[in-house]
């Protein structure tokens, strides 16, 4: 694949941003956004002023009173603030179609080949960033690199009003002496037990032994390894209605291990079902993508009698299409990937079905089992208020020490 030019641009400040350049009283002064009656309300965000009170976001808002009795505490005005992303996005927009919104201040471009146009990576970000403080009157920082990963990592790297721009020979002396919590996917739980197994540098994880880590980290060890080696080949997506819902897993190392592949299906079943869920869509198919080594990739799909949004038969599906490969023991698999597709809205088909069961009555499949149903809509609300990880199946629970 030819190198590619990624941009990342992260507004400073964003809320309290606006703030000080709607109010220029504000500007200087400790601007805390956050609601202030709210007895056990959060802080959005904070100026920059006030993060060195060590105020920031997601923060009790009391306990952000404490750390600095004088800040400006004022309630955020959502509607204004989106109004003024939207003018961002549109600046973005004028330098390629190929943007992908992360947040509300937050995004990816892909400016490969826009070169004439508008010069290099660097150029086209100190021009982004001039549109942006004329038109705006804000600041924004900006990563340039090669693939997604870098960019996100480099915008962050000099905030606020940073551009930092990451080549390939920059991996080993910027990159490489950072904490693993900069590496994308990383949490607070995966970079204690990263901890625990003696990994502290994103340089360590380069280093690692990908085979041994799987053992406790399961694929993660591969997502880790490749991003550690500056190796993130993930497009920029501009953000469509989606049509499908999809995860696919690439292995830093080829993997032989039936097993091992089956659960890393599972975990991607779980990701998609879920996406599936709050997207209010079934899909009529499931598809797997498998890649052997040298580069052959396959597809294999399944068809539901019944749309889904459920794990169990999803997951069924996929088992059965890998069984059908007929994996031997030569076959070894770089990537492998479940997408959903056909999608339709939610209950379009139930009813039919539901009429139709009047006259014959025939027992639940696992695809439209009430059971399941209720099992996967209490499943999801638990995840909603405490985080994906609170519930897994036995199987994703990784193995602790050996
Ligand atoms: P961020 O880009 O994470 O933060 P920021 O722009 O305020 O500061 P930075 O310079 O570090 O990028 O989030 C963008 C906006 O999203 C932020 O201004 C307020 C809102 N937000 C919340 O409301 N709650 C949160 O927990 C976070 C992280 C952000
Ligand atoms: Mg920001």
């Amino acid at each position: 694949m030819e190198q590619r030019t990624i941009l990342h641009l992260d507004m400073d400040a964003f809320f309290a941003s606006v703030e000080q350049r709607d109010s220029p009283e504000l500007r200087g002064l400790p601007v805390i956004i956050a609601h202030p009656t709210e007895l056990r309300g959060v802080v959005s965000t904070c100026s920059y002023e006030a993060r060195r009170f060590g105020v920031h976001s997601a923060m009790p808002t009391s306990q952000a009173k404490r750390l600095c009795p004088n800040g400006v505490f004022i309630a955020p005005d959502h509607r204004k603030y989106s109004a003024v992303s939207k003018q961002m996005m549109a600046i973005l927009a004028r330098y390629t179609p190929l943007i992908e919104k992360l947040s509300v201040d937050e995004a990816f471009l892909d400016v490969t080949g826009c070169e004439r146009l508008f010069g290099d990576g660097v150029t086209m970000a100190r021009r982004i960033k001039e549109d942006i403080s004329r038109e705006l009157n804000l600041t924004a920082s900006v990563g340039i690199s090669y693939n997604k990963f870098l960019a996100k990592l480099a915008s962050d790297l000099e905030k606020p009003d940073g551009l930092v721009p990451i080549t390939p020979s920059d991996l080993e002396t910027r990159v490489h002496p950072l904490p693993i919590s900069r590496l994308w996917g990383v949490g607070q739980k995966s970079a204690e037990q990263l901890t625990r197994l003696g990994l502290r540098t994103i340089g360590d994880v380069a280093q690692m032994n990908v085979t041994r880590m799987r053992t406790y980290l399961g694929s993660l060890a591969d997502h880790i390894y490749l991003l550690a080696n500056g190796r993130d080949e993930r497009p920029v997506q501009p953000n469509r209605e989606a049509k499908s819902i999809g995860q696919e897993t690439t292995f830093a190392e080829d993997v032989r291990d039936v097993v091992f592949l089956e659960t890393t299906l599972l975990g991607q079943v779980e990701k998609v079902a879920r996406r599936l869920r709050q997207s209010g869509f079934e899909a009529r198919t499931v598809t797997l993508k498998l890649r052997y080594a040298p580069w052959q990739t396959i597809t294999r799909n399944h068809t539901f009698a019944h749309p889904t949004d459920l794990e169990t038969p999803l997951y069924t599906a996929v088992k059965g299409l890998l069984a059908k490969c007929g994996l031997s023991r030569e076959d070894a698999i770089r990537l492998i990937g479940v997408t959903v597709g056909n999608l339709v809205p939610k209950g379009t088909v139930e009813e039919q079905t539901q009429q139709l069961s009047l006259f014959d009555a025939p027992t639940p499949t696992v695809e439209t089992d009430p059971r399941q149903q209720e099992l996967s809509r209490v499943v999801d609300s638990l995840k909603d208020k405490f985080g994906d990880k609170i519930l897994t199946r036995a199987r994703l629970v990784r193995r602790e020490e050996e």
